[in-house]
């Protein structure tokens, strides 16, 4: 009995698969891409440490002096990173102390989270 169920499934499968394709991406697409957004969320970034050097608020962009950035494999140095949300920078200013996430999105490393542990 077990080895029928498994060759209606796979049927089942094929048929739907053959669905998707004639109706294009559309079909197939959605399930995938929020399975890959749940893991990601699930997964907790881990939080960097850093200093801000520089602020551009209207490019959205921020200079940290970073400690090691273990998720993105990256050692302790000073660069830009773009911001998630552009208001995070409205309670930054140059020479705070930071405790940051990072995460590389759409091959732009981008700081998603920010808590100041030290204002100057
Ligand atoms: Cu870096």
């Amino acid at each position: 009995m077990k080895n029928i169920y498994g060759v209606l499934s796979v049927v089942i499968l094929s048929a739907s698969s053959v669905a998707a394709l004639a109706g294009g991406d559309a079909v197939n697409t959605p399930p995938i891409e929020a399975k890959a957004v749940a893991e990601k969320t699930s997964t907790s970034v881990p939080m960097s440490e850093g200093e801000i050097k520089k602020i551009d608020k209207e490019a959205g962009k921020v200079t940290i002096k970073h400690g090691e950035i273990k998720n993105l494999d990256m050692p302790p140095m000073t660069m830009v990173f773009r911001i998630k949300d552009a208001a995070l920078l409205d309670m930054l200013k140059v020479g705070d102390k930071i405790n940051f996430a990072a995460d590389n999105i759409n091959g732009k490393l981008t700081v998603t989270q920010v808590e100041v542990s030290e204002v100057k």
